[in-house]
Protein backbone atom coordinates (compact mmCIF):
# COMPACT_ATOMS: atom_id res chain seq x y z
CA UNK A 1 0.00 0.00 0.00
CA UNK A 2 1.33 3.44 -0.99
CA UNK A 3 0.62 6.36 1.72
CA UNK A 4 0.94 9.61 0.22
CA UNK A 5 1.72 11.96 2.93
CA UNK A 6 2.61 14.57 0.20
CA UNK A 7 1.14 17.87 0.37
CA UNK A 8 -1.81 19.58 -1.93
CA UNK A 9 -0.76 22.95 -3.80
CA UNK A 10 -4.08 24.16 -2.38
CA UNK A 11 -2.50 23.66 1.28
CA UNK A 12 0.77 25.82 0.42
CA UNK A 13 -1.39 28.67 -1.56
CA UNK A 14 -4.16 29.44 0.84
CA UNK A 15 -2.76 30.92 3.99
CA UNK A 16 -0.17 32.30 1.86
CA UNK A 17 -2.82 34.42 -0.04
CA UNK A 18 -4.68 35.06 3.30
CA UNK A 19 -1.57 36.37 4.56
CA UNK A 20 -1.35 38.74 2.03
CA UNK A 21 -4.72 39.98 2.33
CA UNK A 22 -4.23 40.60 6.27
CA UNK A 23 -1.13 41.14 7.00
CA UNK A 24 1.49 44.32 5.22
CA UNK A 25 4.27 42.81 6.91
CA UNK A 26 4.58 40.33 3.97
CA UNK A 27 7.62 40.46 2.58
CA UNK A 28 7.75 40.84 -1.67
CA UNK A 29 10.33 38.54 -2.97
CA UNK A 30 12.25 40.07 -6.04
CA UNK A 31 12.83 36.99 -8.42
CA UNK A 32 16.10 36.60 -9.90
CA UNK A 33 15.81 36.98 -14.00
CA UNK A 34 16.43 34.21 -16.28
CA UNK A 35 19.87 34.92 -17.00
CA UNK A 36 20.96 31.82 -17.46
CA UNK A 37 24.18 31.73 -20.21
CA UNK A 38 25.29 28.72 -21.74
CA UNK A 39 27.86 30.63 -23.82
CA UNK A 40 30.72 30.65 -20.99
CA UNK A 41 31.75 28.16 -19.06
CA UNK A 42 31.92 27.12 -15.18
CA UNK A 43 35.16 29.02 -13.07
CA UNK A 44 37.51 26.30 -11.70
CA UNK A 45 37.61 26.22 -8.35
CA UNK A 46 40.57 27.11 -6.81
CA UNK A 47 42.60 26.19 -3.99
CA UNK A 48 41.34 27.86 -1.33
CA UNK A 49 37.74 27.60 -2.52
CA UNK A 50 38.48 23.91 -2.18
CA UNK A 51 39.99 24.26 1.42
CA UNK A 52 36.78 26.58 2.27
CA UNK A 53 34.49 23.63 1.03
CA UNK A 54 35.90 21.09 2.59
CA UNK A 55 35.99 22.97 6.09
CA UNK A 56 32.01 23.57 5.23
CA UNK A 57 31.59 20.12 4.54
CA UNK A 58 33.32 18.76 7.64
CA UNK A 59 31.34 21.32 9.34
CA UNK A 60 28.18 19.87 8.17
CA UNK A 61 28.96 16.44 8.41
CA UNK A 62 28.64 17.31 12.47
CA UNK A 63 25.39 18.71 11.91
CA UNK A 64 26.45 22.22 12.37
CA UNK A 65 24.61 25.06 10.54
CA UNK A 66 27.23 27.28 8.47
CA UNK A 67 27.14 30.83 9.25
CA UNK A 68 25.07 33.33 7.60
CA UNK A 69 27.92 34.69 6.13
CA UNK A 70 29.06 31.55 5.07
CA UNK A 71 25.67 30.61 3.37
CA UNK A 72 25.87 33.53 1.15
CA UNK A 73 28.96 32.54 -0.28
CA UNK A 74 28.18 29.55 -0.76
CA UNK A 75 24.90 30.23 -2.20
CA UNK A 76 26.77 32.52 -4.32
CA UNK A 77 29.57 29.49 -5.33
CA UNK A 78 26.44 27.29 -6.12
CA UNK A 79 25.14 29.46 -8.26
CA UNK A 80 27.85 30.15 -10.47
CA UNK A 81 27.46 26.22 -10.88
CA UNK A 82 24.24 25.32 -11.44
CA UNK A 83 23.47 28.18 -14.15
CA UNK A 84 25.44 26.17 -16.19
CA UNK A 85 23.25 23.06 -16.07
CA UNK A 86 20.57 22.13 -17.83
CA UNK A 87 16.98 21.50 -18.24
CA UNK A 88 17.33 17.78 -18.57
CA UNK A 89 21.31 17.56 -17.34
CA UNK A 90 22.88 14.59 -18.71
CA UNK A 91 24.22 12.14 -16.15
CA UNK A 92 26.66 8.85 -17.13
CA UNK A 93 26.35 5.24 -15.22
CA UNK A 94 27.54 4.16 -12.73
CA UNK A 95 25.11 5.96 -10.74
CA UNK A 96 23.15 6.32 -7.32
CA UNK A 97 19.87 7.58 -7.91
CA UNK A 98 18.00 8.64 -4.68
CA UNK A 99 14.33 10.31 -3.82
CA UNK A 100 12.89 12.84 -1.57
CA UNK A 101 15.18 13.39 2.01
CA UNK A 102 13.22 16.18 3.64
CA UNK A 103 15.79 17.58 6.33
CA UNK A 104 16.31 14.15 7.53
CA UNK A 105 19.73 14.71 8.04
CA UNK A 106 21.36 11.66 10.11
CA UNK A 107 19.16 9.33 7.24
CA UNK A 108 21.12 11.81 4.61
CA UNK A 109 24.29 10.54 6.19
CA UNK A 110 22.91 6.94 6.08
CA UNK A 111 22.28 6.79 2.80
CA UNK A 112 25.80 7.92 2.23
CA UNK A 113 27.01 4.96 4.46
CA UNK A 114 24.78 2.32 2.40
CA UNK A 115 25.42 3.98 -1.15
CA UNK A 116 29.13 4.69 -0.37
CA UNK A 117 30.85 7.93 0.22
CA UNK A 118 30.65 10.80 -2.57
CA UNK A 119 32.60 11.48 -4.72
CA UNK A 120 33.70 7.45 -5.22
CA UNK A 121 30.06 6.89 -5.76
CA UNK A 122 28.01 9.09 -8.52
CA UNK A 123 24.74 10.69 -7.01
CA UNK A 124 21.76 11.93 -8.66
CA UNK A 125 19.17 13.43 -6.12
CA UNK A 126 15.61 13.85 -7.04
CA UNK A 127 14.71 17.07 -4.86
CA UNK A 128 13.03 17.82 -1.91
CA UNK A 129 15.76 18.24 0.40
CA UNK A 130 14.04 20.59 2.43
CA UNK A 131 10.75 20.83 4.84
CA UNK A 132 9.17 18.66 7.04
CA UNK A 133 12.37 16.76 9.10
CA UNK A 134 14.48 19.00 11.43
CA UNK A 135 17.35 19.72 9.83
CA UNK A 136 16.73 21.45 6.23
CA UNK A 137 19.28 23.95 6.46
CA UNK A 138 22.10 21.83 7.27
CA UNK A 139 20.64 18.77 4.82
CA UNK A 140 20.37 21.33 1.91
CA UNK A 141 23.58 22.96 2.46
CA UNK A 142 25.50 20.10 2.85
CA UNK A 143 24.11 18.64 -0.53
CA UNK A 144 25.07 21.99 -1.60
CA UNK A 145 28.60 22.10 -0.68
CA UNK A 146 29.22 18.37 -2.26
CA UNK A 147 27.77 19.94 -5.62
CA UNK A 148 30.10 22.63 -5.56
CA UNK A 149 33.17 20.88 -4.66
CA UNK A 150 32.67 17.52 -7.08
CA UNK A 151 30.27 19.27 -9.89
CA UNK A 152 31.07 15.90 -12.11
CA UNK A 153 29.92 13.82 -8.99
CA UNK A 154 27.10 14.69 -7.55
CA UNK A 155 23.14 15.94 -9.36
CA UNK A 156 20.52 17.66 -7.00
CA UNK A 157 17.39 18.12 -9.60
CA UNK A 158 14.84 20.36 -8.26
CA UNK A 159 11.53 19.21 -5.99
CA UNK A 160 8.10 20.45 -5.76
CA UNK A 161 9.64 21.79 -1.81
CA UNK A 162 12.70 23.88 -3.34
CA UNK A 163 10.42 27.08 -3.80
CA UNK A 164 9.43 29.89 -1.94
CA UNK A 165 5.61 29.17 -1.09
CA UNK A 166 5.99 26.10 -0.26
CA UNK A 167 8.86 26.15 2.35
CA UNK A 168 7.02 28.95 3.72
CA UNK A 169 4.23 26.30 4.82
CA UNK A 170 6.23 23.64 5.46
CA UNK A 171 9.09 23.89 7.70
CA UNK A 172 12.09 25.39 5.89
CA UNK A 173 11.14 29.02 6.27
CA UNK A 174 10.38 28.32 10.31
CA UNK A 175 13.61 26.67 10.54
CA UNK A 176 16.03 29.13 8.78
CA UNK A 177 14.25 31.83 11.30
CA UNK A 178 14.53 29.81 14.13
CA UNK A 179 18.79 28.90 13.45
CA UNK A 180 19.31 31.97 12.08
CA UNK A 181 17.22 34.98 13.33
CA UNK A 182 15.94 35.94 10.48
CA UNK A 183 14.32 34.78 6.82
CA UNK A 184 18.36 35.61 4.92
CA UNK A 185 19.15 32.19 4.66
CA UNK A 186 15.80 31.08 3.49
CA UNK A 187 15.75 33.97 0.97
CA UNK A 188 19.68 33.00 0.20
CA UNK A 189 18.58 29.35 -0.42
CA UNK A 190 15.35 29.70 -2.44
CA UNK A 191 17.04 32.16 -4.96
CA UNK A 192 19.56 29.36 -5.05
CA UNK A 193 16.93 26.63 -5.90
CA UNK A 194 15.76 28.52 -9.38
CA UNK A 195 18.70 27.41 -10.80
CA UNK A 196 18.50 23.95 -10.18
CA UNK A 197 18.08 21.41 -12.90
CA UNK A 198 15.09 20.30 -12.90
CA UNK A 199 15.29 16.85 -14.89
CA UNK A 200 18.08 14.80 -15.99
CA UNK A 201 18.98 11.44 -18.31
CA UNK A 202 20.97 9.02 -17.58
CA UNK A 203 23.17 7.19 -20.08
CA UNK A 204 20.13 8.69 -22.60
CA UNK A 205 17.89 5.75 -21.15
CA UNK A 206 16.73 6.60 -17.50
CA UNK A 207 14.58 10.10 -17.50
CA UNK A 208 14.44 11.14 -14.06
CA UNK A 209 12.67 14.01 -12.17
CA UNK A 210 11.10 14.99 -8.95
CA UNK A 211 7.25 14.14 -9.97
CA UNK A 212 6.49 12.95 -13.56
CA UNK A 213 4.99 13.98 -16.66
CA UNK A 214 3.26 16.79 -18.43
CA UNK A 215 0.24 16.87 -20.83
CA UNK A 216 1.95 19.79 -22.49
CA UNK A 217 5.74 17.69 -23.16
CA UNK A 218 5.65 14.94 -25.57
CA UNK A 219 9.74 14.98 -25.78
CA UNK A 220 12.84 15.66 -23.35
CA UNK A 221 13.75 18.19 -26.48
CA UNK A 222 10.53 20.42 -24.90
CA UNK A 223 11.90 19.78 -21.42
CA UNK A 224 15.19 21.54 -22.82
CA UNK A 225 13.38 24.56 -24.28
CA UNK A 226 11.68 25.46 -21.18
CA UNK A 227 12.82 28.63 -19.27
CA UNK A 228 13.15 27.24 -15.86
CA UNK A 229 15.37 30.11 -13.23
CA UNK A 230 12.21 31.11 -11.72
CA UNK A 231 9.94 29.88 -8.75
CA UNK A 232 7.96 26.64 -9.54
CA UNK A 233 5.15 27.98 -11.44
CA UNK A 234 1.14 27.23 -9.84
CA UNK A 235 0.85 25.47 -13.95
CA UNK A 236 2.51 24.61 -16.84
CA UNK A 237 4.91 22.19 -17.78
CA UNK A 238 7.42 22.87 -15.55
CA UNK A 239 5.09 22.46 -12.61
CA UNK A 240 3.74 19.16 -13.47
CA UNK A 241 7.47 17.52 -13.85
CA UNK A 242 7.64 18.64 -10.57
CA UNK A 243 4.29 17.86 -9.00
CA UNK A 244 3.10 15.06 -11.02
CA UNK A 245 2.27 11.22 -10.03
CA UNK A 246 2.05 7.82 -11.93
CA UNK A 247 -1.51 6.31 -11.61
CA UNK A 248 -3.47 3.09 -12.01
CA UNK A 249 -6.37 4.62 -14.07
CA UNK A 250 -5.51 5.25 -18.09
CA UNK A 251 -5.06 8.92 -19.34
CA UNK A 252 -4.34 12.14 -17.56
CA UNK A 253 -6.31 12.66 -14.63
CA UNK A 254 -6.80 15.63 -12.22
CA UNK A 255 -4.47 15.02 -9.52
CA UNK A 256 -5.81 15.19 -5.90
CA UNK A 257 -2.49 17.52 -4.85
CA UNK A 258 -3.81 20.60 -6.54
CA UNK A 259 -0.85 20.69 -8.75
CA UNK A 260 0.62 18.63 -11.82
CA UNK A 261 -1.68 15.69 -13.41
CA UNK A 262 -1.92 12.09 -12.66
CA UNK A 263 -0.52 10.09 -16.05
CA UNK A 264 -1.59 6.22 -16.71
CA UNK A 265 0.67 3.24 -18.25
CA UNK A 266 -0.33 4.44 -21.49
CA UNK A 267 1.29 8.44 -20.91
CA UNK A 268 4.16 6.51 -20.12
CA UNK A 269 4.47 3.97 -22.53
CA UNK A 270 4.08 6.75 -25.35
CA UNK A 271 6.64 8.99 -23.36
CA UNK A 272 9.04 6.21 -23.05
CA UNK A 273 8.58 4.66 -26.85
CA UNK A 274 8.50 8.35 -28.07
CA UNK A 275 11.96 9.22 -26.27
CA UNK A 276 13.80 6.09 -26.71
CA UNK A 277 13.58 5.60 -22.76
CA UNK A 278 13.96 2.31 -20.66
CA UNK A 279 12.58 3.81 -17.38
CA UNK A 280 11.37 6.72 -15.73
CA UNK A 281 12.58 7.57 -11.92
CA UNK A 282 11.10 9.82 -9.95
CA UNK A 283 10.44 10.81 -6.30
CA UNK A 284 7.83 13.04 -4.58
CA UNK A 285 5.56 10.10 -3.43
CA UNK A 286 5.93 7.82 0.20
CA UNK A 287 6.36 4.20 -0.76
CA UNK A 288 6.80 1.58 2.49
CA UNK A 289 9.42 -0.52 0.50
CA UNK A 290 11.54 2.94 -0.19
CA UNK A 291 10.97 1.85 -4.01
CA UNK A 292 8.03 0.78 -6.16
CA UNK A 293 7.17 -0.09 -9.47
CA UNK A 294 4.69 1.00 -11.81
CA UNK A 295 3.27 1.06 -15.24
CA UNK A 296 4.90 -2.49 -15.45
CA UNK A 297 8.57 -1.32 -15.15
CA UNK A 298 8.47 1.27 -16.91
CA UNK A 299 8.00 3.88 -14.08
CA UNK A 300 10.01 3.61 -10.43
CA UNK A 301 9.27 5.61 -7.07
CA UNK A 302 12.30 6.25 -5.15
CA UNK A 303 11.60 7.38 -1.72
CA UNK A 304 14.65 7.98 0.44
CA UNK A 305 13.30 9.44 3.79
CA UNK A 306 12.98 6.88 6.22
CA UNK A 307 10.33 6.56 8.80
CA UNK A 308 9.24 9.91 7.01
CA UNK A 309 8.49 12.44 9.00
CA UNK A 310 9.57 10.67 12.07
CA UNK A 311 6.50 8.50 12.54
CA UNK A 312 5.49 6.85 9.35
CA UNK A 313 7.43 3.16 9.67
CA UNK A 314 8.47 3.31 5.98
CA UNK A 315 11.98 1.92 4.52
CA UNK A 316 14.34 4.32 2.63
CA UNK A 317 15.62 3.41 -0.70
CA UNK A 318 17.94 3.91 -3.40
CA UNK A 319 18.66 2.59 -7.04
CA UNK A 320 22.29 1.88 -8.13
CA UNK A 321 22.63 1.22 -11.58
CA UNK A 322 26.18 0.08 -12.75
CA UNK A 323 27.76 0.98 -16.02
CA UNK A 324 25.59 -1.88 -18.10
CA UNK A 325 22.15 -0.96 -16.62
CA UNK A 326 22.04 -3.13 -14.13
CA UNK A 327 19.60 -2.01 -11.20
CA UNK A 328 19.82 -2.43 -7.39
CA UNK A 329 17.66 -1.41 -5.06
CA UNK A 330 19.27 -0.51 -1.15
CA UNK A 331 17.15 -0.04 1.39
CA UNK A 332 17.86 1.30 5.00
CA UNK A 333 15.89 2.49 7.94
CA UNK A 334 16.11 5.41 10.13
CA UNK A 335 19.42 6.28 11.67
CA UNK A 336 19.30 7.01 15.53
CA UNK A 337 19.48 10.56 16.05
CA UNK A 338 21.46 11.74 19.06
CA UNK A 339 20.30 14.12 21.14
CA UNK A 340 16.66 13.59 20.75
CA UNK A 341 13.92 12.53 22.12
CA UNK A 342 12.74 9.27 21.08
CA UNK A 343 9.07 9.30 20.58
CA UNK A 344 7.67 6.09 21.83
CA UNK A 345 3.88 4.85 22.31
CA UNK A 346 4.74 2.80 25.42
CA UNK A 347 2.62 3.29 28.39
CA UNK A 348 3.66 5.51 30.94
CA UNK A 349 4.62 3.96 33.93
CA UNK A 350 2.40 5.84 35.93
CA UNK A 351 -0.67 4.05 34.18
CA UNK A 352 0.60 0.82 35.42
MN1 LIG B 1 7.55 16.15 -3.53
Amino acid sequence: MDIDLDIQMKDAVEPDLEDQQSSSSSESFDFPINNVNYSSKPVELTSSNINQLDSWIEQLTDCKPLSEESVKKLCSMAIDVLKFEENVQPVNVPVTICGDVHGQFHDLMELFKIGGPCPDTNYLFMGDYVDRGYYSVETVSYLVAMKIRYPKRITILRGNHESRQITQVYGFYDECFRKYGSATVWKLFTDLFDYFPITALVDNKIFCLHGGLSPMIETIDQVRELKRVQEVPHEGPMCDLLWSDPDDRGGWGISPRGAGFTFGQDISEQFNHTNDLDLIARAHQLVMEGYSWSHQDLVVTIFSAPNYCYRCGNQAAIMEVDERHNREFLQYDPSIRPGEPTVTRKTPDYFL
